[in-house]
């Protein structure tokens, strides 16, 4: 391995010694998995620092978005965006749900609102729109429009840990919220997510649903899936939980030194802070107009990958182009113009906490020629 190479992200890890310690109490207890005292320490902590009421702490990102969908019985078809990470469709087609693509808006690479009432029908239950990148969706305007007809909202907010707008938690917004807390997130488990609900009642089917759907020794209330979180992995929330405030000021500093660096370069745009809004600088991306910038999009990502600069085209292909998905009317790039046009021209820049002043001179050298 290269060790010269820049990577897109870098996970954050707590102290050895201390998550040492933690392994040991869990040694010690033999107690590793099925509600143990650091998944409910977590769980607890997580509410009070994300600012939600009911958390349910799950293995992935994936599986809270299975679950969400199973927990409100939705069916039929589900609106959704093209501009994301598979997982998000997928989890609809694991439910045997017909995902019906809507384009984004580029001003933060969400839902279009404008867009989402033509796409509905009478077989339309849900929208399940992303805060793509951390970026909030127009939450208002999606709910107008779900109250409207009658429709659920489910937030895929894998990107949107501690995402706040105007001070309220932007996981407060739909009837579910689901996060990642992949080691590529702002916070990580390792492996780990979570689903965020509105009231015991509903935390409580949850709990069933990631745990079989046991409600008692003895009683299956329905059919569940096995999607807890394990205590090795929530002790490492616990101390992640900890570093998270100063690893998101550091992204925070990086996103400053791009956007200076960039802000007069030709052909490239990108998203400024938006107002009112605590960011989490989960993602830098950048936008690259190739008329203007004198380069394609992928000339400049395979250059910079030619240097051990790895940045990553999330999200390119869009999820409408896979095999699976390419056939539904929706998911014609006719229909799909601005998601086209973006994941044709987004690189996301290395951003993590330990980033360097180095690495970033490096990296701007690249697009900029100048550091
Ligand atoms: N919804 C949305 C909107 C999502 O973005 C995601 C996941 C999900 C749902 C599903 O959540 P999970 O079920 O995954 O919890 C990565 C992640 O695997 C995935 O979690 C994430 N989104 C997606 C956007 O990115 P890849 O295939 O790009 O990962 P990979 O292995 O290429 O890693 C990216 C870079 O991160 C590497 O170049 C190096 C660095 N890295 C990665 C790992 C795993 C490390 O430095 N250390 C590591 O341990 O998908």
């Amino acid at each position: 391995m290269n060790e010269d190479r820049i990577l897109v992200t870098s996970p954050l890890l707590p102290d050895l010694d201390e998550f040492h310690e933690l392994l040991k109490e869990i040694w010690e207890s033999k107690w590793i998995t099925n509600n143990g005292k650091f998944h409910l320490q977590l769980e607890k902590a997580l509410c009070d620092y994300l600012g939600v009421e009911y958390l349910s702490l799950f293995t992935n990102g994936t599986l809270p978005l299975i679950t969400a969908l199973q927990a409100m019985h939705i069916t039929g078809e589900v609106i959704t965006t093209p501009y994301s990470f598979v997982a998000t469709t997928h989890a609809l087609w694991w439910n045997g749900i017909k995902p019906v693509f809507v384009d984004i808006d580029p001003s933060n690479c969400g839902l279009d609102p404008d867009k989402i009432e033509a796409a509905i029908t009478p077989r339309t239950t849900a929208i399940m729109p992303v805060h793509c990148y951390g970026n909030p969706c127009d939450t208002e305007r999606i709910q107008a429009i779900a109250d409207k007809y009658g429709l659920k909202v489910i937030y895929d907010a894998a990107h949107a840990f501690g995402v706040e707008v105007n001070g309220e938690s932007i996981l407060n917004h739909g009837d579910m919220s689901t996060m990642s807390f992949h080691a590529t997130k702002v916070f990580n488990t390792a492996e780990g997510g979570a689903l965020i609900v509105k009231d015991a009642e509903t935390k409580k089917r949850v709990d069933y649903l990631k745990n079989f759907g046991f409600a008692g020794e003895t009683e299956v209330v329905a059919p569940g899936i096995n999607s807890k979180m394990d205590e090795i992995r929530s002790a490492l929330g616990l101390l992640n939980l900890k570093q998270v405030d100063e690893a998101i000021e550091k992204r925070y500093q990086v996103a400053i030194r791009y956007r200076e660096a960039l802000r007069d370069v030709i052909g490239i745009r990108f998203f400024d802070d938006l107002p009112g809004v605590r960011h989490n600088y989960s993602y830098f991306p950048i936008f690259v107009d190739a008329e203007h910038y004198g380069m394609t999009r992928d000339e400049l990502y395979f250059k910079m990958k030619e240097q051990g600069v790895l940045g990553r085209r999330y999200f390119y292909p869009l999820i409408s182009t896979f095999s699976t998905y390419r056939g539904l009317p929706s998911a014609s790039p006719e229909n799909l113009p601005i998601a086209t046009r973006i994941a044709n021209e987004v690189i996301c820049l290395p951003m993590h906490h330990k980033l360097s002043d180095e690495d970033m001179s490096r990296i701007l050298e690249l697009i900029v020629g100048e550091a």
